[in-house]
């Protein structure tokens, strides 16, 4: 053990879990994580912090664990001993879990229950992260949602993360844990998953561009999300934990946009009309969707100093060039720049 602060963390082969592993390390941290047995490597978007080894050891640690295994967070947890934990371990997609109800609760939903109960029967001052989402609002009570706004879940999945949020709290209140939950709307970058709406459309905009697909087929163009930069987002999860007290904390750019707009955006950027590649296909609606999003983070401002920066054209602009790049085109050559 070193005497740099100890993080763990869960999900670090996800999208935000990489991006969380990077600042963690660059902040000094010695930072550990848990990772699920897979019969395919799984731990691509990490692969490059597992692999720096330096004077202090290896930038990031790997323990094999899974939020369905108590026995392993608790051994993780007893080997490691951290400062911090963020807990991004989830089945995070919202139309997978109408499908797989019982497993996305049990990953999401006890699956927090299970690190939590873990985290408080070893005693130690640890400070704990959930992330918390805006799917959490759900059928919204008011156009800006912030802090107090009622939770109306319309996905399995959601429903899972308001009892994660719930049970987070109660551990705050009954145990006097150090339990904090971020309520994150949309983020993306070029490292969200392919299944997730923005990432499908630009990695179809470069395969398009590359002229190795004529279609893209799509669900529902009209809901609107507040769609933000995950390196900034995970910044604010540090941030939540370096707070004197555990509170909650939304963290959203304040805007909202349709997919059909995002849709609009990519296909722009390299000259084309969407309307002329994208189908519609039933099946990618929902059985309940959350028809619009758009978060108040003035709070996370006022007390995080934190606020989004990167734009939503922006946001869409980095994503398309990343994946041209992945088909071996120059955006520099292929982008739009007007
Ligand atoms: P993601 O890319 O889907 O990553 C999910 C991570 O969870 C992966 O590392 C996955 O491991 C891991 N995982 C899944 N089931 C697990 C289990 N049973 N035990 C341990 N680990 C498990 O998600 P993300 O976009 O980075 O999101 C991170 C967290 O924030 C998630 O909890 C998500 O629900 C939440 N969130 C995301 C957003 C967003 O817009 N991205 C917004 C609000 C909240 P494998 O690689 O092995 O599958
Ligand atoms: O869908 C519509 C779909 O799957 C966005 C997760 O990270 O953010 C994410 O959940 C919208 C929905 O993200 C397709 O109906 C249309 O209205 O990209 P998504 P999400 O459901 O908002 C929240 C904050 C999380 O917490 C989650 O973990 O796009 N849509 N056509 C489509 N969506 C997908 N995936 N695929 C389509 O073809």
């Amino acid at each position: 053990m070193t005497g740099r602060p100890r993080a763990l963390i869960t999900g670090v082969t996800g999208q935000d879990g990489s991006y969380l592993a990077e600042l963690l390390i660059a902040k000094g941290y010695e930072v550990h994580a848990v990772i699920r047995r897979s019969s395919t490597f799984s731990t691509g978007r990490v692969e490059h912090l597992y692999q720096d080894v330096h004077e202090e050891g290896r930038a990031l640690n790997l323990h094999y664990g899974d939020l369905l295994d108590t026995g392993s967070l608790v051994s993780v947890l007893g080997k490691v001993e951290p400062d911090e934990v963020y807990n991004l371990g989830a089945q995070s997609h919202v139309a997978v879990s109408f499908q797989m109800p019982e497993f996305t609760a049990d990953a999401v939903a006890f699956g927090t229950m299970r690190l939590l109960e873990a985290i408080r029967q070893t005693g130690r001052p640890v400070r704990f992260y959930q992330a918390g989402s805006s799917e959490m609002f759900g059928k919204v009570e008011s156009p800006l949602q912030n802090e107090d706004t009622r939770f109306h879940p319309r996905s399995p999945y959601a429903i899972a993360k308001v009892f994660a949020h719930q049970m987070a709290v109660f551990h705050r209140e009954a145990y006097g844990m150090y339990c904090a939950n971020g309520i994150l709307f949309n983020h993306e970058s070029p490292r969200r998953g392919e299944v997730f709406v923005t990432r499908k459309i630009t990695q179809a905009v470069a395969r398009i561009a590359a002229g190795r697909q004529d279609h893209l087929y799509l669900g529902n163009l009209k809901a609107k999300r507040d769609w933000g930069y995950a390196p900034e987002y995970v910044e604010a999860m540090w941030r939540i934990l370096q707070q004197p007290e555990p509170d909650d904390f939304v963290i959203a750019t304040g805007e909202t946009h349709s997919v059909e707009e995002f849709a609009a955006l990519a296909f722009a950027s390299v000259g084309r009309r969407w309307q002329e590649h994208v189908r519609y296909d039933p099946r990618y609606e929902r059985p309940a969707e959350v028809d619009l999003l758009q978060g108040d983070a003035s709070k996370a401002e006022r007390v995080l100093r934190w606020k989004a920066r990167t734009t939503f054209a922006d946001l869409a602009r980095i994503m398309v060039a990343a994946d041209l790049r992945a088909e071996g085109l120059d955006p520099d050559s292929v982008m739009r720049h007007d």
